[in-house]
C-alpha cells in the first residue's frame, strides 16, 4: 500500500491496495490517514454494491439519505448520484446535473452527526466534474484573533438547501420540513481533537443569537476563509476512485462543467458519528 500526501494540509492518495481484502494494519493506517488529511482517495477499487456499503460499514454507520429518490432501490443506505440528468422534456435536471454544486458539508441539517461521506466512481465523463475539498481546520487557523474571539460559543441552524431551500425540489412533500438542526460554529473534532470553523455557507440559515442582517454579514464575513483557503484539493475523477471525506472539519463542492450527456456516476453512502472512539482494529 502506498500513501501519498501532495499538499500536507489536505488530501492522501491511496494505491496499491484491495479494500475488500485489508490487514488490520492497512485498516488502522487508512483510517489514520483519513484523520489527518480530511478527504482520501482510494484509487482502482472493483467493487460490488454490497462491497461498497462493507467497506463503508467500517468507517461507522450508514445512514440513508433523506433524498429518496436516489436511493438504490435495493440498498437504502446506497445513493445513486447522476442518474436522471435530463428531464423528460429534455432540459438539463440542474438538480440533478448540479447536486452538491455550491460549498458545503454534507447534512448539517441533520440533528445526528454525520461523519463522513463516501464515493465511489462508476462512470466518469471525459471532462470536467472535479470534485473540490477545502480545510476548515485551516480556515479557523487563518481568522483574525479578533474574528475568532467573536465567534466563539456561537452556534447556527441549519436546513437542507438552506434559506433558498435549494434543491428541494429532490425531497419529498413529507422531508421538506424537518426542523432545523443547529452546531457551534466553532467545531472541535470528536477523533482528532482539532478546532475547525464549521459554517456550511449553503445549509446555514442563521447564527442564533444575532439579527438576521447581523447572522448574514457574519455569515459573509466568514465565507471567504472557508471557500478561499489554500488549503484544498481538486479530485479528478478515474472510474474505481474511492473518495471519502470527513464533513466535520471540511467543504466540498462538485465543480460541474462536464457535458449533462456524457454520464457521470457514483454510488454514495452517508456515514454517521455514533461513537467517538477511533475505529481502529483492536
Ligand atoms: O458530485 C460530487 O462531486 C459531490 C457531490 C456531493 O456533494 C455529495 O455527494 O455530497
Ligand atoms: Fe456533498
Amino acid at each position: 500500500m502506498q500513501i501519498e500526501r501532495p499538499h500536507p494540509k489536505i488530501g492522501a492518495l491511496v494505491t496499491g491496495v484491495d479494500v475488500r481484502s485489508l490487514n488490520d494494519d492497512q485498516w488502522n493506517t487508512l483510517y489514520r490517514t483519513w484523520l489527518d488529511s480530511v478527504v482520501m482517495v482510494v484509487r482502482d477499487q472493483t467493487l460490488t454494491k454490497e462491497e461498497f456499503l462493507a467497506y463503508s460499514r467500517r468507517f461507522g454507520r450508514l445512514k440513508p439519505h433523506r433524498v429518496r429518490k436516489t436511493r438504490d432501490p435495493e440498498h437504502a443506505e446506497l445513493t445513486v448520484m447522476g442518474i436522471g440528468t435530463r428531464k423528460a422534456d429534455g432540459q438539463v435536471n440542474q438538480a440533478i446535473y448540479n447536486r452538491g454544486g455550491h460549498w458545503h458539508t454534507d447534512s448539517p441539517w441533520d440533528t445526528e452527526v454525520c461523519k463522513g461521506t463516501q464515493l465511489y466512481g462508476i462512470a466518469i465523463p471525459s471532462t470536467g466534474g472535479d470534485t473540490a475539498f477545502a480545510s476548515m481546520y485551516e480556515a479557523y487557523e487563518a481568522l483574525p484573533d479578533s474574528l475568532k474571539q467573536r465567534i466563539a460559543g456561537l452556534s447556527a441552524e441549519y436546513i437542507y438547501g438552506g434559506k433558498k431551500r435549494e434543491g428541494h425540489e429532490l425531497l419529498e412533500p413529507e422531508d421538506r420540513q424537518k426542523p432545523p438542526a443547529v452546531y457551534p460554529v466553532v467545531r472541535v473534532h470528536e477523533e482528532t481533537g482539532r478546532t475547525s470553523l464549521y459554517a456550511n455557507p449553503h445549509h446555514i440559515v442563521r447564527i442564533q443569537g444575532l439579527d438576521e442582517a447581523d447572522s448574514e454579514a457574519l455569515v459573509k464575513e466568514l465565507t471567504p476563509y472557508m471557500i478561499a483557503t489554500p488549503a484544498q484539493y481538486q479530485h479528478k475523477w478515474r472510474v474505481g476512485d474511492i473518495v471519502i471525506w470527513d464533513n466535520r472539519c471540511g467543504l466540498h463542492k462538485a465543480c460541474g462543467g462536464h457535458p449533462p450527456d456524457e454520464p457521470r456516476i457514483h454510488w454514495r453512502t452517508t456515514i454517521m458519528q455514533d461513537e467517538i472512539q477511533r475505529r481502529l482494529a483492536a
